[in-house]
């Protein structure tokens, strides 16, 4: 990510406290939200507590974890990172699976789809969303919920919605870790769902093991609206919608994501990323994807390439942390605070030039 773009630098804004109790569990019998959340927390467990009922795969105690994890409280980082040490031994035996695309293509309708062949054979399934916009449009959320009606009600599947706690840097570790304890928890496979806009796709990306890019046909130009870097990151591209009238325009795009793919840099090591046609109304087509994955993770493990992005992902994700909090440190602090509308007026201005600027205010906290 580059750390001077606006959206980093957004990303560090800290949303207060604990927000929703967005478990995929029977909620609580009150009408505020944010308080159920405050009552999981309060109720306090003992980290024992939420290291056993993770192991154990209790959906409760499962759901608490993560409410603990999601929580910015200082009190509750500690404990969360004590929870955290105690499952690592057991964490790292999911595949994660990344699925991006524009709004609308069909993602959360595929989780769903996947996400109950997958039950069907007898695995569990976690669902994770990074939706840095969910707090400004705030209807995401729920229309994931009612677009995955099945796998929610569906007990070897666990649905856990976008944390909110706004910007992505936060919403990233939030993600990371409760796809650790999901992974503790023994779920097989756990589908992260991001919208294709901004910097959600890379973030996810550096989460996963696969990534899957979901577009639709139809919209003239096949190539339009997707940057030629997210298809990059994907290791296949998925064209939804191959149902009724639509299927003969899902082919002729898949052909012509084909050909664009030859030119194009593959996103893993020994694997040729290629187009598909399927239907996650229909379910045509979807087993054919997870033939896919499962191909995909023969083929890294067998090269080493699987194990290898893993162990570079945890190497990077240290660095990002640290990247997040010096940034975090170095804007909060009182005397970059005054300094910083000085300076940026007298740039805007034309006064100063950027290097002198961004130098005074690196010297002001030597
Ligand atoms: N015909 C058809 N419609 C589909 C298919 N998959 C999804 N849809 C419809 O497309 C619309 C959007 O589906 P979603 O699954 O919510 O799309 P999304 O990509 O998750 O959207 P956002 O999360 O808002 O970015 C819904 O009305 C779905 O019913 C499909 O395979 N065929
Ligand atoms: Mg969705």
């Amino acid at each position: 990510m580059n750390s001077h773009s606006p959206e980093f630098k957004s990303a560090l804004h800290v949303m207060p406290g604990v927000e929703g109790g967005h478990d995929g569990l029977p909620r609580q019998k009150t009408t505020d939200d944010k308080n159920a959340a405050r009552d999981i927390l309060r109720r306090d467990l003992k980290t024992q507590d939420y290291v056993e009922g993770i192991l154990s795969g209790d959906r409760t105690r499962l759901a608490r974890a993560i409410t603990l994890i999601e929580s910015n409280s200082p009190s509750h980082f500690s404990q969360a990172q004590d929870v955290l040490k105690a499952i690592l031994p057991k964490t790292g035996g999911s595949i994660r699976i990344g699925v991006t695309g524009v709004p609308g293509a069909g993602k959360s309708t595929f989780i769903e789809a996947l996400g109950s062949y997958l039950t069907g054979q007898g695995k569990r399934v976690a669902v994770l969303a990074v939706d840095p916009s969910s707090t400004v449009t705030g209807g995401s959320i729920l229309g994931d919920k009612t677009r995955m009606e099945r796998l929610a009600a569906d007990p070897s599947a666990f649905i856990r919605p976008s944390p909110s706690g706004g910007a992505l840097g936060g919403v990233a570790r939030k993600t990371r870790e409760t796809l650790l304890i999901f992974e503790a928890a023994g779920f097989d496979v756990v589908l992260v769902e991001t919208v294709g806009v901004g910097q959600s796709e890379t973030t996810v990306r550096s989460m996963v093991d696969f990534f899957l890019l979901v577009l639709v046909s139809g919209a003239g130009d096949e190539l339009q609206g997707i940057k030629k870097g997210v298809v990059e990151l994907a290791d296949a591209i998925l064209i939804n919608k191959a149902d009724g009238a639509n299927i003969v325009q899902a082919q002729a795009a898949r052909l012509e994501y084909e050909r664009a793919l030859h030119y194009l840099q593959p996103a893993t090591e020994g694997w040729r990323t290629m187009a598909m046609t399927a239907s996650a109304l229909t379910m045509a087509g979807i087993p054919q994807v997870w033939e896919k994955i499962q191909s995909f993770v023969e083929t890294t493990n067998l090269s080493g390439a699987f194990k290898k992005r893993r162990q570079i992902q945890e190497r990077d994700w240290v660095r990002a942390i640290v990247e997040s909090h010096l940034l975090e440190r170095f804007y909060a602090d009182k005397r970059i605070q005054q300094l910083l509308p000085i300076l940026d007026s007298a740039v805007m201005k034309g006064e100063m030039p950027a290097a002198t600027a961004a130098q005074t205010l690196l010297g002001a906290i030597k």
